[in-house]
């Protein structure tokens, strides 16, 4: 969990040499909160470093410190989201951020042929660089991947357009479903999926569609052990289990962003993970 509030002279000075090494605000950020800083706190002492000015002293309380206003959910409200398709049951929703856990997203048979069709694809997955806005690979998403463009045939069109539905969102926003592919040990470090304001590189994947404004996480598979989507600033941590999904929101229409949805994907223990990622934009 993290929960260190107070820069040591060591953090202090770590930051101010890797803001003049050039690294972008939010790679320091997602350092140290996988250091067990608190997400909010290493938001607000890097940024301020950045101006020039001094460090908060000590973090307020998560609900107050982050500025973030939210709009008002894009989640449909109740215990049951339809879509053109099927009724999704709603299992968990937190209120803020706006997180749910969704049973059931997918059946079976469509995780299984969302597999065999990945399984001879796979590459190592990469990242976006924060400075260029090109892709990198870093030790810290040891998964491999692949994805399918949006409507690329029939089968992912009507994935598309259910998980577009329960995100309330028009299908055009969404980026092509990302499959993952963990082995034993592989993880997703935590970070945050939107795009840190000011980094050049976000600039650049901003150019078409905008900020992201919500992620759907979905399971394809059980997970023997291990595997598991954490929040930890928000001491959330969701268990695997095929068809169903996370879903989260961290961006409001101003382009404000939401730190406390730092979240990730822990270590396989024990046998094989796979999921899809959908994140929306908010415009196509
Ligand atoms: O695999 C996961 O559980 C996970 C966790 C956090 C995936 C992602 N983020 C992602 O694809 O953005
Ligand atoms: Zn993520």
């Amino acid at each position: 969990m993290a929960t260190h509030t107070q820069l040591t002279t060591q953090w202090h000075d770590w930051i101010v040499e890797n803001l003049a090494r050039g690294c972008a605000v939010q790679a320091l950020v997602e350092d140290m909160c996988r250091s067990g800083f608190d997400a909010t706190f290493a938001h607000a002492a890097v940024e301020a470093l950045a101006r020039g000015e001094q460090p908060p002293a000590a973090a307020p309380l998560k609900a107050q410190a982050t500025g973030y206003v939210a709009d008002a959910p894009r989640l449909p409200a109740g215990n049951v989201i339809p879509t053109h398709d099927r009724d999704v049951r709603v299992l968990l929703r937190v209120a803020t951020p706006t997180i749910a856990v969704l049973d059931q997203v997918l059946d079976d048979e469509e995780c299984d042929e969302l597999i065999r069709r990945s399984a001879d694809k796979l590459q190592r997955s990469t990242t976006v660089d924060p400075v260029n806005g090109g892709y990198e690979v870093i030790a810290a998403r040891s998964s491999e991947g692949t994805f399918f463009p949006v409507n690329a045939d029939d089968f992912i069109a009507r994935l598309d357009r259910r998980i577009a539905g329960l995100m309330n969102c028009p299908v055009e926003n969404g980026e092509g479903l990302q499959v993952l592919h963990y082995g034993e040990g592989g993880e997703y470090q935590p970070h945050f999926d939107y795009f840190s304001p000011g980094d050049p590189g976000s600039e650049a994947q901003m150019v078409v569609g905008g900020q992201r404004v919500s992620t759907l996480l979905i399971y394809l598979n059980d997970v023997a052990q291990g595997g598991a989507t954490v929040f930890p600033t928000l001491g959330l941590r969701v268990l695997p289990r095929k068809g169903m999904a996370v879903y989260f929101e961290y961006s409001n229409r101003d382009g404000q962003i939401d730190p406390l949805t730092l979240h990730g994907g822990e270590p396989v223990e024990k046998g094989e993970k796979w999921i899809i990622t959908k994140w929306m934009r908010q415009r196509s």
